[in-house]
């Protein structure tokens, strides 16, 4: 018997992807799970928790500073990960790689670091009006803290950036440009390359929120010529409390250190301390050690299925979900970009997103509502909030189309 061919056409096996993630596997009031709310965190596959249990079990210590055999596999295990996320950056050095606690820490320490040393009086900080609040409130408190003004990018009515109102903005005064590379209210994948070439002619260096984009498609921070890129595991199947801040080494250099600690130094004296050299001068404190070990495994699980293959069984899946639901009456689409990848944000006319949220979880559905922490964007499209289904590998057709049947579902209740 010929055995029937499990993948996708995409070249996918969804359904061999779907065993690898434990938490897929249960029932939501009676119902089964259909789990849409990747954007807030995806799960996680055995491949990421067995590696994290294994640690603990068999390698925990601290790192740096052993000499004993445990802290040695420690070290080795945890900068072995941070060569794993070099390579899937495509960087060119793994100090270019700062272990942080996710996104949000990363523009922090951006704007604490550069944003101090850099702004002063009648300086700017461009960002975009689809920013996360991350990558807005951060900004406003150093812009404020050093006389600096923040200045926003709009988008259009489709939810793209107006690069002509960035090139407008762009002047000897601006220290930083702050784009999303994926929007997690929109869905909008932003074009970084496009970004950064405006920038770079005229000497802005940008720092790019990828939240919502490592997951999905292939990172190339070289091909991009991003100066900053930031990141969260637990975003991209590993574990919360961890993420990345990529940053060009010559900026990182001229960076003064941000949390003082153990690590960061080279020597201490209370007169005199020396910092060490990067990436160590800002990982100041025992790092969440098994954390970063479980997004080098997020990272080995993502890149030996492949990014170009789960990107191109996404958008076959969110082609079939905007289908299904573009057949809703009353569903009014809130973002329709030129390029989009794991996020369908919508209103249905006359109901509250959250009690669209509510039923759709006594059918085992979950989505987000809310403003999704991008309230300018919610502004802009002059909405206080959105329903929002958000994909991942292991999302399918099948369950956009469960979407569909409970968005009809709320229509009747509210008939
Ligand atoms: N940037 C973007 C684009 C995001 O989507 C998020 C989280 C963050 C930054 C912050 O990431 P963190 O890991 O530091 O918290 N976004 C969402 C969301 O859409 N729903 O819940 C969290």
């Amino acid at each position: 018997m010929t055995p029937v061919a499990a993948a996708t056409p995409t070249g996918l096996d969804v359904e061999a992807v779907r065993r690898d993630f434990p938490a897929l596997h249960q029932q939501v009031h009676g119902r089964p799970l259909v789990y849409l709310d990747n954007a807030a965190t995806t799960q996680r596959p055995r491949q990421v928790i067995g590696e994290i249990v294994r640690f603990y079990e068999q390698d925990n210590a601290n790192i740096h500073r052993g000499v004993h055999l445990l802290s040695e596999r420690a070290t080795k295990l945890y900068e072995g990960a941070r060569e794993k996320v070099r390579a899937a950056l495509n960087a060119t050095l793994a100090r270019e790689i700062i272990f942080v606690r996710g996104t949000t820490e990363a523009i922090n320490l951006v704007a604490q670091t550069f944003g101090r040393a850099n702004l002063g009086p009648g300086d700017e900080i461009l960002v975009s009006a689809m920013e996360h609040h991350s990558d807005i409130v951060p900004w406003q408190m150093i812009c404020q803290e050093r006389g600096a003004a923040l200045r926003v990018i709009p988008v259009d009515d489709r939810g793209d950036l107006i690069l002509e109102e960035l090139e407008r903005l762009l002047s000897p005064r601006v220290k930083l440009a702050a784009v999303v590379h994926v929007s997690n209210a929109l869905g909008t994948v932003n074009p970084i390359r496009q970004i950064t070439a405006l920038a770079r002619a005229h000497g802005v260096p940008v720092l790019v929120d990828g939240a919502q984009a490592m997951a999905h498609m292939a990172v190339d921070v070289r091909e991009l010529d991003v100066d900053f890129y930031a990141f969260s595991a637990h975003k991209m199947c590993g574990p919360t409390g961890v993420g990345v801040l990529y940053g060009k080494s010559h900026l990182l250099e001229t960076m003064p250190p941000w949390q003082g600690g153990g690590d960061m130094i080279r020597s201490v004296t209370f007169e005199k301390t020396t910092y060490n050299t990067l990436p160590h001068r800002f990982e100041a404190g025992t790092p969440d050690i098994a954390g970063v070990i479980g997004l080098g495994a997020a990272i080995d699980y993502l890149h030996g299925i492949g990014l170009s293959r789960i990107a191109a069984h996404e958008d076959a899946v969110l082609a079939h979900g905007l289908a299904a639901l573009s057949e809703i009456p009353g569903l009014r689409l809130i973002g329709t970009p030129r390029r989009r990848a794991g996020v369908i944000s919508f209103v249905l006319d006359g109901i509250h997103p959250h009690d669209i949220g509510t039923i759709l979880d006594r059918e085992g559905i979950a989505i987000r509502t809310g403003h999704h922490c991008a309230q300018p964007v919610m502004q802009r499209f002059g909405i206080p909030a959105t329903a929002r289904a958000s994909l991942a590998l292991y999302s399918t057709r099948e369950e956009l189309d469960a979407l569909a049947r409970g968005l009809r579902r709320v229509l009747e209740v509210f008939a």
